[in-house]
């Protein structure tokens, strides 16, 4: 609602109840369950992930729910509220199975299963229906709320066991196959092993994370979002570019991937590289050490003391790793000026959001501005609203 400031005032959708209801579209037969996994923002940690580095995302409140009825078949078959179409699958025959379209986010997690070895030939069929209010486009993980919200089902569902490590991993393996995106593991890390007032401190080299406590409530913060509605697409364009920029940096500079690389390589890594090379190669490295310094500032001192670092990965961004847009600058830079701890670009970029860390009473003066300055620059109107972390997957129904 572009008239509202802050759009996540609107009464809240009981989503879990449209899914239920979708179900219908599919199947007269019984409800099974409701499962649903929530969307993501990343606090800082950008582009590491798929460099074995360190990220710390949080959790939203904004989920993705699947309505699941069990089938005597081995069909699988998917009604979603924002396609308002049904797709369907055979568990038999789905190591060939083709993908298009949005229900590769569905049909992607169950091919991944199979391909990571889970044994699904005794597993029946289901009817699945899927709504969600992550919105899309947005770079908060709307597809990775999807793949999760999906294998959390099917785990419990088919009774296959798997920890959150590995239901990641096949989410990931969706994405990167079925969808054709590059991208790491941190979206799905996060929605799966969120919690409540946390981010999550994720080693992407060997999926250990520890909760860092992120208590903005206390302080009298909560975190902006604000969508530049600039759209951006991972299956395609500059996100690979720059996957392939590190991947070129790494074996230059003779690591495995650049979590070989601390800072004190980075004068090397100058007379080595090429200047665009350095500056991509340069901008994880020194963002592997802030997700460090940001766990650390905020353990000690909380999510005051995050503002400057939080400014410094933005910059780094925009300047070495050249995936900000002027839209995410100007968001950054306006809320910077009324009143924000630290802002940033978060996720993918070349479009999607930046978040500020805003205290409570200035959020609505930030809000406005952030419009006002899109207005001026004749950009297309933002949308802005607030997140906390929260929790992972759960059961609903
Ligand atoms: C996107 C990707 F999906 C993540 O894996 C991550 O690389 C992020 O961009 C950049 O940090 O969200």
């Amino acid at each position: 609602d572009e008239e509202a400031p802050m759009s996540n005032e609107a009464p809240a959708r009981d989503i879990a109840a449209e899914a239920a209801t979708a179900l219908t579209h599919l199947t007269s037969a019984p409800l099974t369950g409701v499962w649903s996994a929530p969307g993501r923002v990343n606090l800082i940690g950008e582009h590491t992930d798929y460099n074995d580095g360190l990220v710390l995302p949080f959790a939203i409140e904004n989920r993705t729910w699947c309505a699941v009825s069990v089938r005597e078949d081995r069909l699988v078959r998917v009604y979603s509220t924002f396609s308002q179409e049904t797709r369907e699958l055979s568990l038999d025959g789905i190591a060939d199975a083709e993908f298009d379209g949005w229900s590769a986010y569905v049909f992607g997690v169950v091919w991944a299963l199979d391909e990571q070895g889970v044994d699904l030939s005794g597993v029946t069929g289901v009817d699945l229906a899927i709504a969600s209010d992550v919105p899309s486009g947005a770079g908060l993980s709307s597809s990775a709320a999807i793949e999760c919200a999906v294998a959390t089902a099917l785990n419990e569902l088919w009774d296959l066991g798997l920890d959150s490590g590995q239901l990641a991993k096949a989410c990931q393996r969706a994405e990167n196959v079925a969808v054709g995106a590059p991208t790491g593991i941190m979206d799905q890390t996060a929605s799966l092993r969120g919690e409540q007032g946390h981010a999550v401190m994720l080693d992407c080299e060997n999926l250990v994370s520890e909760l860092v406590p992120l208590p903005l409530e206390e302080e009298g913060l909560t975190i902006l979002v604000m969508n530049t509605h600039v759209e951006h697409a991972h299956a395609t364009g500059g996100y690979g570019e720059r996957r392939a920029a590190c991947e070129r940096g790494a074996e230059a500079m003779g690591v495995a991937t650049l979590r070989g690389l601390t800072v004190s390589d980075l004068p090397r890594a100058q007379e080595l590289l090429d200047d665009v090379t350095f500056r991509r190669v340069k901008h994880v490295v020194t963002e592997n050490e802030r997700v460090v310094e940001t766990a650390a500032a905020l353990r000690a001192d909380g999510p005051r003391a995050i503002g400057d670092l939080l400014l410094a990965s933005h910059a780094s961004m925009r300047d070495d790793f050249e995936i900000s847009v002027p839209e995410l600058d100007l968001a950054v830079d306006t809320a910077m000026a009324h009143g924000a701890v630290g802002a940033r670009m978060t996720g993918g970029g070349f479009g999607g959001s930046a978040i500020a860390v805003m205290p409570k009473e200035r959020l609505e003066e930030a809000s406005k501005a952030v419009k006002a300055a899109f207005a001026d620059a004749g950009f297309t109107a933002p949308s802005t609203f607030t997140v906390t972390p929260s929790q992972g997957p759960r059961r609903d129904v």
